[in-house]
């Protein structure tokens, strides 16, 4: 899979920032440097990555947020500045009806772009277009008996000329041949060239100078690095680019090539190649895509994910709980802050296999009641330290809180429940990390937000 690596590095960074307790100045700022980081690796141009990540710096250290939606609202920078590097929202290439539409191709030899021309020849002939191609390469042995091989596949017509060796004549002519044919778009491949090569790029300037085509796309090899964009930039300066189509995203691109192309012609990906067939052609969603990338195919349901999750449980108090730190107070405000102790519930049973701790049984709602007047007769040190209450502190504080022994056993029972519980439950996470038997098949999602998993 393409973008893999760095698919994996921006979910491990979303995971770190949901992670944290807040988001300041140093949050903001380290989570900066991780995705400069992943950027980097990913093989994006080191200007753009600066550039990117300046963006996200700024607007999230210049907006006054609540604390609970910054991590939200920072997740949604990175998803927006990505988004934003490869094209926004996805436009097709405007087709005119009633007229001859010609596009052309062009990009460096063995970027794909005469099986991308066979690929779009299908694409629009599905969507029941007349489509025609033609072959302007003179350059590479065999380049015209490939692309009609590839045109008789598809059944779509192939113009061209093995015999002429004027590149620009046969453009002139085969597509003028093509239009008068009646057809509604015609697809121009052109040689593949180098950008050093500097009567290629001539020819193909001439090319598109004589055709006025309705769009020139760049066809750019998923699998380049950084020096995508200086090709990018190259093909920008000789022709108009229109937008771009990445290829060979089926294998192991890291997938930076395709980001700094984008940055380079300030144009969008259409299309996306995955494969050496025809039919190995994908439109491109940069929001799906970019969603994709940050571990989650639809934002929307990702903030909704995180906003649940701090619901459900408190970030904090899960890792003190996991500490060990885990107060009785902690377990109160925990209950009563969960005003659905039956999803919490699920929860726990999903991860203790049916063993919920008594405090969460059916008389949840009335012990909290219960709890909270014995709560206020103990001693801050009582409450972060329950072991403390012996024999004669249970005396005062069944006293104090009118209530009798019982109760209060009960109630430190029910703690010392919760805490085994948790600590069973930090155990799992550990496992899961190893590689052992982790936690249960989705549960691993909501502990992402916590650190120690
Ligand atoms: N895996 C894979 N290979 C591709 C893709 N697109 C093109 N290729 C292969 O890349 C090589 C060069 O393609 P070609 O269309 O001849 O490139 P051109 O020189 O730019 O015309 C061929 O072996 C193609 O089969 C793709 O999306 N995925
Ligand atoms: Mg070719």
């Amino acid at each position: 899979m393409a973008f893999k690596k760095f698919g994996r590095d921006l979910e491990n960074i979303m995971r770190k920032l949901r992670g944290l307790p807040q988001i300041d100045k140093d949050t903001i700022n380290a989570i900066i440097q991780d995705l400069q980081r992943a950027l980097l690796s990913a093989d994006v141009k080191v200007e753009l990555v600066f550039q990117m990540t300046e963006n996200i710096k700024k607007d999230a250290m210049n907006t006054e947020l609540k604390r609970a939606r910054r991590k939200d609202f920072v997740v949604k920078l990175v998803h927006d500045e990505l988004v934003k590097t490869i094209g926004g929202k996805p436009a097709p290439i405007r087709i005119k009806s009633g007229k001859s539409n010609v596009i052309l191709l062009v990009g460096i030899q063995g970027s794909g772009k005469t099986t991308t021309v066979a690929k779009l020849a299908r694409f629009y002939k599905n969507k029941g277009y007349k489509v025609a191609v033609v072959t302007t390469d003179t350059w590479r042995p065999g380049a015209y008996e490939q692309l009609v091989q590839l045109s008789t596949q598809i059944d779509v017509k192939c113009y061209g000329n093995p015999n002429e060796k004027n590149a620009i004549k046969i453009a002139v002519k085969e597509t003028k041949k093509a239009i008068n044919d009646g057809n509604d778009i015609i697809i121009v491949d052109t040689a593949g060239r180098h950008k050093e090569e500097k009567e290629l790029m001539k020819e193909m300037e001439k090319i598109e100078e004589s055709l006025k085509p309705n769009e020139v796309i760049l066809v750019i090899d998923g699998t380049l690095g950084q020096q995508a964009y200086s090709q990018a930039e190259e093909f920008a300066k000789a022709t108009k680019i229109g937008s771009i189509i990445v290829t060979k995203l089926d294998g192991t691109a890291k997938g930076g090539g395709a980001l700094s192309a984008c940055a380079a012609t300030n144009q969008p990906i259409r299309f996306i190649g995955v494969g050496e067939k025809v039919d190995e052609l994908e439109e491109f969603e940069p929001t799906k895509f970019v969603g994709t990338l940050l571990g989650r195919p639809d934002i929307e349901g990702l903030v909704k994910r995180v906003e649940d999750a701090e619901v459900e449980m408190d970030p904090e108090m899960v890792k003190r709980m996991m500490r060990g730190k885990f107060t009785l107070e902690d377990l109160y405000y925990q209950l009563k802050s969960i005003k659905k102790v039956g999803k919490m519930k699920q929860i726990l049973a999903m991860i203790g296999g049916g063993n919920i701790p008594e405090a969460l049984t059916e008389d949840a709602e009335q012990n909290l009641a219960k709890w909270e007047i014995v709560l206020n007769s103990m001693t801050a040190d009582e409450k972060n330290e329950p072991k403390l209450i012996k024999k004669s502190r249970k005396r005062r504080i069944a006293i104090g809180s009118g209530t009798d022994y019982t109760t209060i056993n009960r109630m430190l029972d029910q703690y010392n429940q919760m805490k085994k519980f948790f600590k069973r439950f930090k155990q799992m996470g550990k496992k899961g990390k190893k590689g052992g038997p982790g936690l249960p098949p989705g549960f691993d999602k909501l502990f992402k937000n916590f650190d120690g998993f």
